[in-house]
Parts: C-alpha cells; structure tokens; sequence
C-alpha cells in the first residue's frame, strides 16, 4: 500500500487504530474509490451545482451547456469564485474575532486578555494616521475600529472604480500593487459585502462572464490577504506577542507516557493561549491524579501558533490528527474551527479521548462542548485542563502506542525575528546580507512552501521532496501550515537540515549562525507561522522588494501549495496571485474544462498582476519549474 512510504504515518499507531476498529482517514479514502471526476483534471468535464434545475454536467462534444444555458468557462469561473469566497470568509472571520477581541479589550470588557505587543500596536496607529501615543487603551480602541471598519464601510460598492477600500490593504501592500489593483478595479471595500456579494454574483442567471468572474476571484483574494491574513496576524501579535525564535519538537513521538496528554487543534490563539496557560496552572492537580503534569502538544495551524509564541511540540498536521488519538495517550484534544475531520470523535470514542468543542458554530456530535467566550475564558480554558486532566485515570495502558518518532523543529521566524537575526550580520542595514547573497548567487531565490497535506497524494512524499530539491538548489526555503509540520518532521527545521542544503545556501545559513552566536547553521527552511502568517511572507518580500525598488513580481521568489486540500488555500494561492507571485498548486484545480479559465491563470494573468499558475504533478517538475521562474527573474534582474 502506498501508505507505507509516507513517513508520517505511524505503522504501529496504525495497527493499534485497527485493533480498536477505529477507522481513519486513509481507509475512508479507500471506501470513496473511484471518486466523481466531474470538475476535475486531466478530464475535461465540468459540473454545476447552483442551482436545483441542475446538477448539470458540461461534456465537451457531447452537452455544451447547462439547463440555464451556462458554458463550461462560466461554470468553472463561477466555481472558483465560490471557493475563493468561502476561503477568505474562513479567514475574514478569524481576524474579526481577533479584532473583536482587541476592542473589548480596549472597552475594559474582558479581564482574561492583555495587549502583550504595545510597540505594534503603536506603530499600527501610526499607520492609521491615528494616535500613537497616550493611553494603551485609547490607542487600541483607535485601531480596532479602523479594522472594524474593514468589515461595514459601505461607500462605493456599486461604482467600484471609485471609493475607498480596505484600510488595512492601504497601509500593508506596496503603493505599486495597488495602484495595479486599482487599475484592475479590483480593490475590495468591505471583506463581509465582497464575500457576500461573490454569492450573488455567481448564482444562476447573474453574472456570465467568465473574465469578470475571474477580476471577482481576483478581488477576493485581496479580501483574503489583507482583511484575513494580515489581519489575523496583526492582531494577534498584538495581543499575543510577535514571535521570536523557538526550539521545540515535532511528530507523534511529543507524546508523552507519564503525562496528562492534551492536544490543541484548530486555528484561534483566542483559544489556544487560554488553553497554554492553565495548562501551566493545573500542573499541580495533574501530579494528584498521578501523571507527571500536563503536556501539551500542537495538531495543525494551531499547533504552529502555540509553537511559534510558547515552545509547545507539534504533535502533527491535519492529517495525523486521527493518529493522535491512536496513541491510546491523549487525554483530551480541544478544537475550535478549520480543518477539524469530525472523525475524530469516531476514534476517539473507540479510545478514551475526550474530544472538546469550543466554538458554538463548530460543534461535533458527540463531543463534549466547552463554550470559550471572550469574557468567561479562563474558566473554561479551566475546565478544559480539567477534563483532560480527570480523564487521566480512564486510559487504558494495553491501549497505549507512541511511536518513538520525534525530531528538533525551530520556530518564531516571523519578519521581525528574520531581520533581528540579519542585523546581527549588519546591523545598520539588515537586508543587506540577505541581499547581497541572492545578488552573488548563493541564494538563488526564495520560495514559500506551503499549505494542507492530501490523502490523494499518500506515498508521493510530494511536500518533502520539493522542499529538499529546492534547497539543495540554493533556494531558501519558508513554510506555514501543515507543511511547517512536513518539513520539522523531516529534520529540515533544525540545524542539521542544512546539511542537505546546496553549498551557497549553507555559507549563508552558517554565517547567519555565527553572527548570531550559534556554533553552526540556522535551519534551511524558515518556520513562518500558520496558515494566516502567510502574511509574514508579504511583509518580507516588501521589505525587499522596497529596498530594491522593484515589484515583487520582478523578484526571484516562487510558491507551492503542493498538497493543497482546503479552500483557504485557494484562497491564499489567489492573492499570491494578486501579488505577481508565480505559484504552483497541486493537485490540478478543477479549471481544466475551461481553456479560457486555465490560460488566463497560467498564461495571460502574468501580463496583469505578475503572477500565475505554476501546473507540476510531481515534485521533481514542480522544484523545476520553480526553480526555473526563480532562473528568469534573476535574469530580469541582470543577475547570473
Ligand atoms: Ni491551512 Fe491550517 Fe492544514 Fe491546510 Fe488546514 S490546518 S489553515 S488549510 S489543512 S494547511
Ligand atoms: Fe445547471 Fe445553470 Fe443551474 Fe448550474 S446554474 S445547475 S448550469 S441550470
């Protein structure tokens, strides 16, 4: 079986899953063979489901159009639009509660939560033209309600060439792009209404246009950037604190026998701090249940957020969530929203794992549920701790199976820890190093790897072999998502993994090291944060791209979501898009029926935004063609 080259997945967990029946992700993929390839590459064929005349199905040749009349391009735009929206209304709404939250602090309406990052938020006002200086709280409030402003301004939805827009698109992307966006007309308003409106937009008998839809999917993927990830990550440093460099684990083997095991899934810091700190707080009622303490460990984006701020292991990414519970060790997992299998109650039940919700709009069947609001926080993070910790005396040692896989991942490297690390080199001009090695060469580029795992591609190993291809070709490599967990669970997150990096590369890495009071390299691949610090990213190439006064779509840098599954994904990879990145995604989105659809996003968007689609179905052809749009653009840029 395929599995068994897919070194994240555990036999022996495995085993012990099938001794208890419990079934896991894999063998449901099994059961779902043959899967509808309606929509889906290499076949041409399209399906749409808008509306209840349909399900209509475009067979080229055969039937050109659906019952309303819609043609291929119009169905497969529309479609893209739809999960375009819906990714960023995934990230839209994880910004706002985190906006929320900052505003409530402000208004003195919650006790559990502080503002950790005072510094950000002043500089955030400064941006804002508010404020900057005088009471935190005043301050806060300023800045929450120039976020929150993002979410109702209502001027100029219907003559979009006019207007204003995002404030927290002005004063993050570079005056370049949007005055490129503006051109387009594709500069969003308001992230509620765009998300909103793109439902209306692509229902049956509205909008038919296969390019308009294409210049919405656009602007939703600013909506993404800017009114999601930026600000996910913004206000969350700010509350939480800006990340800087950790060392920690990664993989199953974090879990650990003696403990009281909890494991955090999801994507909200709003519950995953609270989670983090009474963990620290109830060691002691662990010790009276006769566990050693509490051990927490990190599953997903979550996962990623508390290793980054807290040192906590990552236990696995998204699809090694059911093999958590496997083990037979976890006490409780809590989850919140995103990227949660509701078959982790399934396992879990066959095991004595309490699965806990805290989101009253992400609840499981079965599960317990422990509402985590604002203002009651630290008593159900409490509560929380308290299950995992009761459930203690429930496990059943015959049941228990941890693997013994565990390996050293560094972390934190947000764009603040990335130049504090550079001005050790220089410390009047940090970039400069960084710089300076990509114009001689020894880095030939850099490139963003990043996203979901899918159980389409078990046994490719696709995420890891990219990444090692990549840096063994010089490109400095960063991760978010659950392709952080890919590479610290292949050792490319620490130290040693420079050792498999091309020689230029590691010249940097060690130097870097040394400047820093290291005895050797930094790790090869830059672990960025989760699926909303992609943003992390665009702050760094725009600091580049600034210094150099070139576009970002002139740089050598390209991106992968090689094993993407989600729809924020897609959404990510649309503003990647917007940017002027070329990016790769795989599998083949379900574009291919329409030929239109598929040459504007691999051909013709290059001449619009800069960026486009990078098609490669196995690592070997992604890293070359990546490596390939990296080559070119050094050439634009007069360098060998
Ligand atoms: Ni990103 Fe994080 Fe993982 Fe994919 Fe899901 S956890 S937000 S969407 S599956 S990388
Ligand atoms: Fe069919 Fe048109 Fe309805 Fe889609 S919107 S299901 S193509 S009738």
């Amino acid at each position: 079986m395929a599995l068994a080259k897919d070194n994240w997945v555990d036999k022996r967990v495995l085993r012990n899953a099938r001794k208890k029946k419990a079934k896991l992700v894999f063998d449901r993929f099994e059961e779902q063979q043959p899967q509808c390839t309606f929509g889906m590459a290499p076949r041409g064929d399209v399906c749409c489901k808008n509306c209840y005349q349909g399900p209509c199905r475009i067979i080229p040749g055969k039937q050109e159009k659906g019952i309303c009349g819609a043609g291929a391009d119009t169905i497969v735009a529309r479609n893209l639009v739809r999960h375009t929206a819906a990714g960023a209304a995934q990230h839209t709404d994880h910004a706002r509660e985190a906006v929320l939250l900052l505003h409530d602090i402000a208004k003195g309406k919650v006790k559990g939560y502080k503002i950790k990052d005072e510094a950000k938020l002043r500089a955030f006002a400064k941006k804002l033209g508010k404020k900057s200086s005088g009471p935190i709280r005043k301050v806060a409030e300023a800045v929450a309600l120039e976020a929150l402003e993002d979410f109702r301004r209502q001027e100029g939805m219907f003559q979009k060439s006019e207007g204003e827009y995002l404030n927290w698109l002005r004063i993050t992307a570079l005056p370049e792009r949007i005055k490129t966006w503006k051109k387009l007309g594709i500069l969003p308003i308001n992230a509620d209404m765009e998300t909103s409106h793109a439902l209306h937009q692509t229902a049956m008998g509205v909008d038919a246009d296969p390019v308009n839809l294409l210049m919405e999917t656009l602007r939703l993927g600013l909506v993404d950037g800017y009114a999601g990830l930026h600000l996910a990550t913004d206000m969350q440093d700010i509350i939480f604190g800006t990340p800087k460099l950790t060392q920690s684990m990664s993989n199953l083997g974090v879990i650990k026998p003696d403990y009281v095991n909890i494991a955090v899934h999801g994507h909200m810091p709003i519950m995953s701090e609270k989670v983090v700190e009474w963990a620290g707080k109830l060691k002691a009622q662990a010790k009276k249940v006769g566990a050693k303490g509490v051990n927490l460990v990190g599953v997903c984006c979550t996962g990623n957020e508390i290793l980054m701020r807290h040192g906590i292991p990552l236990a696995g990414h998204e699809m090694q969530s059911e093999m958590v519970i496997a083990t037979g060790a976890v006490e409780a997992m809590v989850v919140d929203v995103q990227c949660i299998y509701p078959s982790v109650q399934d396992v879990a039940s066959c095991f004595h794992t309490k699965i806990i919700t805290t989101m009253d709009y992400a609840r499981i069947p079965g599960a317990i549920h422990i509402p985590l609001k604002l203002e009651n926080a630290d008593k159900a993070a409490k509560e929380i701790i308290m299950t995992g910790i009761r459930n203690f005396r429930n496990r059943q040692r015959k049941s228990v199976c941890i693997p013994n896989k565990k390996t050293e991942a560094w972390a934190g490297f947000s764009a603040e820890m990335i130049l504090a690390a550079l001005s050790k080199v220089d410390k009047k001009d940090p970039l400069k190093p960084l710089i300076d090695n990509i114009v001689n060469g020894n880095i030939l580029g850099i490139a963003a790897v990043v996203g979901c795992r899918n159980p389409k591609l078990r046994g490719e190993r696709f995420g890891e072999k990219l990444i090692e291809t990549l840096i063994k070709n010089n490109v400095l490599v960063v991760v978010t998502g659950c392709m952080a967990h890919t590479a610290a669970q292949n050792g490319l997150m620490n130290p040693n993994g420079a050792k498999m990096a091309g020689k230029g590369l590691r010249a940097v890495l060690t130097a870097i090291g040394k400047a820093n009071g290291l005895p050797g390299p930094i790790p090869p691949v830059l672990h960025m944060g989760s699926c909303v610090d992609n943003s992390r990213i665009e702050t760094v190439l725009n600091a580049v791209a600034s210094k150099l006064n070139v576009p970002i779509h002139k740089l050598p840098v390209a991106a992968s979501a090689p094993e993407y599954q989600q729809e924020k994904a897609v959404s990510i990879g649309v503003w990647a898009l917007t940017l002027g990145i070329a990016t790769h995604i795989n599998p083949i989105p379900p574009v291919t029926g329409s030929q239109l659809v598929t040459k504007v996003l691999t051909e013709d968007l290059e001449k619009i935004t800069g960026g486009k689609v990078l098609v490669a179905t196995t690592p070997e052809a992604a890293a070359k063609a990546m490596i390939g749009h990296i080559k070119k653009k050094r050439k634009g840029l007069g360098l060998k």
